[in-house]
């Protein structure tokens, strides 16, 4: 494997919406995160992605573009964009945009061009597509329910949103809607980008014969992830865009992808892959459910733990994966993959631990370091999020009550990761003066940065010295590069593997014991260092080896130890 840059680097996704407001209008901005990037550098950061942050009419929060070259008013302007690109360079940071290309919004001139003249070049930006005997093309549910067709006005024709109807998709069979596109992404490298991550790319291959499908719901619809999964040919518009655009550069890329083909892996992230990298989501989709939210599978801890484990061996040796535990898209980790015993900072710590020396490119997400939960609402009218409303409705449909549909929400919402950071006990957590776009959520008092910095023992400072760990001269090789070796399988509350290196003769062995009682797991080796435990006693610890040959493990407690031979 080449060796890249961002190899060693640590991640950080900043979703500006709910970063840090500092003009009081409720909404985060690029003056917060600028007054921020001492925080995070500070916490061991390298690498910032920013959700969306273009003109928007906000129908998903910003993942519908009317204007790629313009920053949207409500986060500043492009002068302050460029402000943070310098700061950042001054703290040796990169800043990363999210590119959303598979569709744009229905208010970008593209598509307001394409609605005055449906015969004319614009409506070959999009899909633009006959009727078939008076209904709609074919039978595609769009991700966020419904037909994913939609009449253009005066007209025999659909168009199709895989999205939301005001996220229309970007026709790529198109050169020149390419060439665009290409145009855009060069702009915006030039500028100093150090890449993008790259928003649900696996969608914009279509079959334009566009077949229906088995419904797989009683609305007599089939997912349109289904001709997502039909359709061959995806990875020559990604040659295509890489040449033209970041593969001249010498950029980060981090893909969304979900439904890979078998055995792609190498083409989409080795040495010469489409991406440099790309989420590993084996853990979200584990728990998804057949038909939605109120499906949803419940977490067993074994399943988690060895889809995690699959995706590692799978991935050792060809590229390395971008390993998150939440984004803007999913719940709170530490409320989701946390028994309930263990919600609290050791729990919270425990999960930092064996997701930090994983096999790959760590991305934190905002909160996540000071281990923020999600938060119930009392009414569907307390959610912003689109894809919450739907999955809700669907709940409903599907026979739920009222609170239980409620629940799923609580359970499930892309708003648990939205609410706005918790930066201290202050009103609205110091997040703004102001009326938050979305209520905080009310746990704040006690979860905040301010308490948090000043504490040793806090989520915040443990994940300060796991990074530091991670990026140290003595053990940067081996817990970049060491290959990764599961360990204790057979155990149903163990989580636990090594990193080994050739390289630097080291042997790293990360454990945690997610069971509800003591665990005692033997150790090869007559002695170790402790490098890191998530309830200290360090020393401790280490003192209890060499007699024993083994270590204890109290419940929710995780440790990071050198094996000496
Ligand atoms: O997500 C793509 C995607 O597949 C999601 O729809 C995912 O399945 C869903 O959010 C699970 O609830 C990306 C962005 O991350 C998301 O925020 C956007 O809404 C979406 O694309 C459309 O741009």
């Amino acid at each position: 494997m080449k060796r890249k840059w961002w190899h060693d680097k640590v991640a950080y996704q900043i979703y500006p919406k709910s970063f840090l407001d500092s003009d009081g209008d409720g909404v985060g901005d690029l003056r917060g995160i600028i007054s921020k990037l001492d925080y995070l550098k500070d916490l061991g950061v390298d690498i910032i992605w920013l959700s969306p942050i273009y003109q928007s009419p906000f129908v998903d929060q910003g993942y519908d573009i009317s204007d790629y070259y313009k920053i949207a008013e409500e986060f500043g302007t492009m002068e302050e964009f460029d402000e943070l690109l310098a700061e950042a360079k001054k703290r040796d940071m990169y800043i990363l945009m999210d590119l959303v290309v598979n569709h744009c919004s229905d208010k970008h001139e593209w598509f307001q061009k394409a609605l005055a003249d449906p015969e004319g070049k614009y409506a070959q930006y999009f899909h633009f597509v006959k009727g078939r005997d008076g209904k709609e093309p074919s039978n595609y549910r769009s991700y966020f329910g419904g037909s994913a067709w939609e009449k253009v006005p005066g007209t025999d024709k659909y168009y199709l949103h895989m999205f939301a109807k005001e996220q229309p998709d970007l026709n790529w069979e198109n050169p020149g809607l390419r060439a665009e596109i290409y145009k855009m992404m060069n702009w915006w490298l030039d500028k100093g980008l150090a890449g993008f991550r790259i928003d649900a790319i696996i969608n914009i291959k279509k079959d334009l014969s566009f077949p229906s499908f088995e419904p797989d719901g009683p609305d007599g619809l089939a997912s349109c992830v289904k001709m997502v999964e039909e359709v061959q040919g995806v990875g020559e518009y990604f040659e295509d865009m890489k040449k033209h655009t970041y593969g001249k550069y010498d950029a980060f890329t981090v893909a969304e992808v979900f439904n890979m083909k078998k055995d792609e892996l190498a083409q989409f992230i080795g040495d010469d892959g489409h991406f440099s990298s790309m989420f590993d989501f084996s853990a979200h989709e584990l728990m998804q459910g057949g038909h939605g939210w109120y499906d949803s599978r419940p977490l067993v801890f074994k399943e988690w733990r060895d889809v995690i484990f699959a995706s590692q061996k799978e991935t050792w040796g060809i590229g390395l994966k971008a390993n998150i535990i939440e984004n803007h898209d999913e719940p709170r980790g530490a409320s989701r993959f946390l028994p309930e015993y263990a919600h609290n900072e050791t729990g919270a710590k425990m999960l930092a631990t064996t997701f930090l020396f994983l096999y790959g490119i760590p991305f934190i997400y905002q909160g996540q370091e000071i281990g923020m939960t999600n938060c119930r609402r009392g009414d569907i009218f307390e959610y912003d999020d689109i894809s919450t409303k739907d999955q809700y409705r669907e709940a409903l449909q599907a026979g739920c009550t009222r609170e239980q549909a409620l629940e799923c929400c609580y359970e499930n919402s892309r708003d648990n990761a939205r609410t706005p950071m918790q930066w201290s006990s202050e009103k609205n957590a110091g997040f703004t003066s102001g009326t938050p776009w979305l209520a905080v959520n009310p746990d704040y008092k006690k979860i905040n940065v301010a308490e948090q910095e000043r504490r040793k023992d806090s989520v915040l400072s443990y994940y300060k010295k796991l990074i530091a760990l991670k990026k140290s001269p003595q053990f940067k090789e081996v817990l970049t590069y060491g290959k990764f070796i599961p360990e204790y399988e057979d155990s149903d509350s163990i989580f636990a593997y090594h990193r080994i290196s050739e390289e630097s003769g080291q042997n790293i062995l990360v454990a945690a014991n997610y069971g509800e009682s003591t665990c005692e797991i033997p150790l090869e080796c007559s002695s170790a260092r402790v490098l890191l435990s998530n309830i200290g006693k360090e020393k401790e610890i280490e003192n209890s080896i060499p007699e024993k040959g083994k270590i204890s493990l109290e419940s929710c407690q995780a440790a990071v130890l050198l094996l000496e031979k």
